[in-house]
């Protein structure tokens, strides 16, 4: 249903550090029900098309080398109000202005790497969600 769905990527930081299980766990916690999810290895050219709306921002070629640089986790949750809800329990996107208990807080180390990817929209979780997943993918 739109407006009860975001899309989330744990990132290859976090994932590299081991925190897949415990960022999960908070996401469950929190009351987001997993819809779809895959763990995979964005190639370069993947990871340029999910970002293409950053590619004028100066940190486009960072971000992507870095969204390839590993595996990640990717994920369709449902919650009421699912992106604002999902944007709060995540924290601001430098870890740095984060609040307490905040996923970024917790776990993301720079802006660049900031552990986890929350759509900043309902259009964008959508968009994103269709990037990922087929209609068979969702349960
Ligand atoms: P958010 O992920 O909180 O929606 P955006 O949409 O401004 O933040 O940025 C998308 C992604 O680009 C961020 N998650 C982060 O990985 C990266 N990013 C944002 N700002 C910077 C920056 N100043 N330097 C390097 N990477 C950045």
């Amino acid at each position: 249903m739109a407006g009860n769905r975001t899309f989330t990527m744990i990132k290859p930081d976090a994932v590299k550090a081991g925190h897949t299980g415990a960022i999960l766990d908070k996401i469950i916690k929190s009351g987001f029900k997993i819809i779809a999810m895959k763990y995979l290895w964005l190639s370069k050219e993947q990871a340029m098309a999910f970002y293409e709306v950053h590619k004028e921002r100066p940190f486009y070629g960072e971000l992507v080398d870095f969204m390839s640089s590993g595996p990640i986790v990717a994920a369709i949750l449902e919650k009421e109000n699912a992106f604002e809800a999902f944007r709060k329990l995540i924290g601001a996107t430098n870890p740095a202005n984060a609040e307490d208990g905040t996923i970024r807080k917790m776990f993301a180390k720079s802006v660049g790497e900031n552990a986890v990817h929350g759509s900043d929209s309902d259009e964008n979780a959508q968009i994103e969600g269709n990037f990922f997943f087929s209609r068979f993918e969702r349960f």
